[in-house]
């Protein structure tokens, strides 16, 4: 399907890509709908791979009349933010399977969230990360005053947001803001190999583990032990389980049917 979101389904897993490659995949109203979309309808995929055309991953919000100041005063920003950018952010994490980016170029303001918000994040060596919101005076967005500290430290996110200077994908890689930073002539291919592996893991017990890392962010360790015994007596009732001790003992490498 051609559009603002290009989706290229590849069986068991789906690739989702930003098509607006003349804005670097700057996301209006129409985008983040159809985005939001694509996500709820890759329900049913075993992994799920975003990325952009073209040159840049995602340059955030475009900056146009639907956020300019008008005559009938300033933009409802709080309204706009929350109806669609943290909406995708929400579907992302939400989402019952791994979701992996590939950020082929600059990933800026809320474009920067939507990788960070992602479950594994490869990038291309010549891509970048801004935290471009102080550049026009707003703040950090879209999930990555969340994000940015727990990956990086709160000292590198409080210079980051407050300065807006880019970080290059290799210190992103160092600073643990992404899984690799990898060759730009293989981003693609690494990534579609790196998605298409997933979906053939058991599906259901990463998803249960995105709902552990989600819980985790903001439990106790008491809390957090009786929650990772809940749904590990649920990843041990189902037939992957089952299926993954089976193949260890028959000494053959296992064949996960994904959803229990
Ligand atoms: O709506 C709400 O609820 C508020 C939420 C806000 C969340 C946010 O995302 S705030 C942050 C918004 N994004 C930005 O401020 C980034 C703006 N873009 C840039 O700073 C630069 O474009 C980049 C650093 C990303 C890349 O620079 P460069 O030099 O590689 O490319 P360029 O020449 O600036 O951009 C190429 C084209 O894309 C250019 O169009 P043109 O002149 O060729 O017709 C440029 O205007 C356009 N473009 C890039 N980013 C946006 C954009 N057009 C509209 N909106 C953009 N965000």
């Amino acid at each position: 399907m051609t559009g603002l979101i290009r989706i290229e389904d590849h069986g068991s897993w789906r690739k989702l890509v930003l098509n607006r490659p003349d804005k670097l995949n700057a996301v209006n109203e129409a985008m983040l709908t159809a985005l939001m979309a694509a996500l709820d309808d890759a329900k049913g995929c075993r992994a799920l791979l975003l990325t952009g055309e073209g040159r840049g991953f995602c340059s955030g919000q475009e900056l146009g009349p639907a956020i300019m100041p008008g005559a009938d005063g300033p933009p409802d920003l709080e309204a706009h933010a929350s109806a669609y950018h943290h909406q995708v952010i929400r579907r992302i994490r939400a989402l019952p399977l791994p979701v992996v980016c590939a950020v082929n170029g600059v990933a800026a303001g809320a474009g920067a969230s939507f990788a960070l918000a992602c479950d594994i994040v490869l990038a291309a060596r010549s891509a970048t990360f801004v935290l471009a919101f102080i550049r026009i005076g707003l703040v950090p967005d879209s999930g990555a005053s969340f994000f940015l500290p727990r990956l990086v430290g709160e000292a590198r996110a409080r210079a980051l947001a407050m300065l807006g200077e880019a970080v290059n994908a290799e210190r992103a890689e160092a600073w643990g803001m992404i899984w690799r930073a990898v060759d730009d002539a293989t981003l693609q291919t690494d990534a579609e190999t790196l998605t298409a592996r997933l979906a053939t893991q058991p599906t259901a017990a990463l998803a249960k583990m995105k709902r552990l890392f989600a819980e985790g962010a903001a439990s106790t360790l008491d809390a957090q032990l009786d929650f990772e015994a809940a749904l590990q007596g649920e990843a041990g009732r189902t037939a992957d389980y089952a299926e993954g001790v089976r193949a260890f003992i028959e000494k053959r490498p296992p064949v996960f049917g994904g959803h229990a």
